[in-house]
């Protein structure tokens, strides 16, 4: 992102690779991450609905489990169940992830053989924001830039960058995306990138509002009742500056709740004084490697760095693992503590 005069944001320039493949295509194939999340969710939604505005046909498929609550994102579009006869789109566009590995270990191969099989292979467009593992396919072409706030922030810049007008469906869909990653723009990474781009969506309609609904203020009782559960497990260490809290089996029976009832219980930690690190286990019953942790930091505390070291990612102020060595909710707090000190 460069500024004119140190204020007025220049909107990040599109590659002209990168405009042709969209102009260009008539159907268009989405894919995003398994379990998709807000970014994910949002930015492929907005891309499908702009599509769609431009008279072009967009279909979305989805790995993995999705949020009840971000489910009206796709209402109004094509959820594909199954891809199926791949060789009906000329564009692929994978988004908030740079490889097919992460829309699933069985999944994500199993479509890049897929698409790899026909007899005219439609170009792949990959628009990301995460730090870059191994790359995609050499054929691929990039729109990544890991100091976007958001895969949200990309695709409008992209939609800037085409000159494409959209709804106000569509940009309240990138604001969700945006939103979602930035903390609801509190975080290091709500630049004035991530703010130019949600200024364009507000003026074509977007509601800050409405999107403060949708994700923070729209939740089921039973989320309310897991989330007394899971306060309840607060644990302080290392002079209050680390958060600890558990989300277990018994504790979803008890709520009749699920897992994808605990969206940004992690925020709970961050929220209070003097914590730099806060933690959320998600132990849903899976055994071995199944238990998920999220992390939020603040300030200087990197929680990519330390979601790294047991195997995960993410970025530097949010992030998550799966601990391979840990069964359960105890054996993932009992392995954490022994390293986090190295963190703070
Ligand atoms: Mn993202």
């Amino acid at each position: 992102m460069t500024t004119r005069n140190n204020q007025c944001p220049v909107r990040r320039p599109v590659s002209q690779d990168v405009l042709s493949l969209f102009q260009g295509a008539e159907r268009v194939l989405v894919l995003t991450h398994q379990n998709p999340d807000g970014d994910a969710l949002g930015s492929a939604s907005g891309l499908a609905l702009a599509l769609c505005g431009q008279g072009k046909t967009a279909h979305i498929y989805l790995t993995g489990n999705r949020s009840d609550n971000l489910l009206f994102l796709v209402e109004n579009l094509t959820v594909l169940e199954a891809v199926e006869e791949p060789e009906q789109y000329d564009l692929v566009a994978l988004l908030d992830c740079h490889g097919f590995d992460r829309l699933g270990p069985d999944e994500g191969p199993a479509l890049a053989a897929l698409l790899a099989g026909t007899k005219k292979t439609a170009p792949l467009a990959v628009i990301d924001h995460h730090l870059l593992g191994d790359r995609e396919t050499a054929s691929s072409t990039w729109l990544w830039d890991s100091s976007a706030s958001s895969t949200g922030e990309l695709v409008t810049d992209l939609l800037s960058a085409l000159e494409w007008s959209y709804s106000k469906e569509a940009a309240d869909a990138l604001l969700l995306a945006i939103a979602s990653d930035t903390g609801f723009f509190s975080q290091t990474n709500a630049t004035s990138g991530a703010l130019a781009a949600a200024s364009d969506l507000v003026a074509a309609g977007g509601s800050l509002e409405e999107v403060d609904r949708r994700i923070r203020k729209d939740w089921p009782p039973r989320r309310l009742r897991l989330m007394g559960l899971v306060l309840n497990s607060l644990e302080l260490h290392f002079n209050g500056r680390v958060a600890i809290m558990s989300v277990t089996p018994a504790m979803l029976e008890a709520a009749q709740a699920e897992m994808s009832d605990t969206e940004d219980f992690v925020e709970m930690g961050r929220s209070l004084a003097g914590v730099d690190l806060s933690v959320l286990i998600k132990d849903s019953g899976g055994g071995q490697g199944a238990v998920r942790v999220g992390l939020r930091s603040r300030g200087e505390v990197n929680a990519q760095a330390l979601a790294k070291s047991f195997g995960g990612g993410g970025h530097r102020q949010a992030s998550a693992y799966n601990d391979p060595c840990a069964a359960d909710a105890r054996e993932v707090k009992t392995r954490l503590l022994a390293v986090v000190e190295k963190y703070l």
